[in-house]
């Protein structure tokens, strides 16, 4: 029975994804680096550094870290530009409704994002107060596909992993749930992933799963 829910932020809540390809794009431009919206794909739940690696992949010299800190700097900081435009009308019909419902039905809800921006996402859209548990990026020391973040936030919620709900936008979250022995929700770019228990097209399709 399902008695807790964990959604993944960018991709799932809201579309920041948008956002992020900007972002890395300036980067690779800057630095003659080919980039395009399908390396971009692998990026989708894989924390800032991780994502910098599979970007300079395609590099012709190889970076220092303390020029790969600069670079991932500099991409927050674009970014974060960028999430000023946020506002609650970000966030579609769908998942407010289905967040609501959840809720009536006495279904704990937490966030299990890899980002280290999600409280200022989360307060721009104006869903900082939806959620039983938030842990993103900060709390963790492993990204997805490990499943820290998903198991730290049932921890959190207090529910049991059998009782838990992943919904998941990216493969590498698809597989962090399926490490951790959740069941899972694949959606947009993870809808078609085999490894998602349940594949879905919209957020609101979660109702009739419970
Ligand atoms: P930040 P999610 C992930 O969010 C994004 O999908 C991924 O593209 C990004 O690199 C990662 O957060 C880290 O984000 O740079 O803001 O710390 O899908 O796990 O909610
Ligand atoms: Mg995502």
């Amino acid at each position: 029975m399902i008695k807790g829910v964990i959604f993944d932020l960018d991709g799932v809540i809201v579309f920041t994804d948008k956002y992020h390809y900007l972002a890395w794009k300036a980067i690779a431009d800057e630095e003659n680096i080919y980039f395009d919206e399908v390396i971009n794909h692998q990026l989708r739940g894989v924390s800032r550094m991780e994502s910098l690696e599979i970007i300079l992949k395609k590099a012709s010299k190889t970076y220092s870290a303390q020029e790969k800190e600069q670079l991932a700097y500099k991409k927050n900081e674009i970014y974060k530009k960028y999430l000023e435009n946020l506002t609650p009308s970000d966030v579609s019909d769908d998942v407010l409704i289905t967040l609501r419902q959840l809720k009536e039905k006495n279904i704990k809800l937490a966030i299990g994002s890899s980002s280290k921006n999600t409280n200022l996402i989360l307060n721009k859209i104006g869903l900082i107060n939806m959620f039983d548990a938030i842990v993103d990026g900060n709390n963790i020391s492993n990204s997805k596909p490990h499943p820290e973040v998903f198991l730290k936030a049932a921890e959190k919620i207090n529910i049991d992993i059998n009782d838990c709900l992943v919904i998941e936008d990216a493969f590498s979250g698809i597989d962090a749930a399926y490490a951790g022995g959740f069941k899972s929700c694949g959606i947009g770019q993870a809808s078609t992933y085999e490894k998602a228990t349940y594949k879905i097209e919209s957020v609101k399709d979660i109702i009739n799963l419970l």
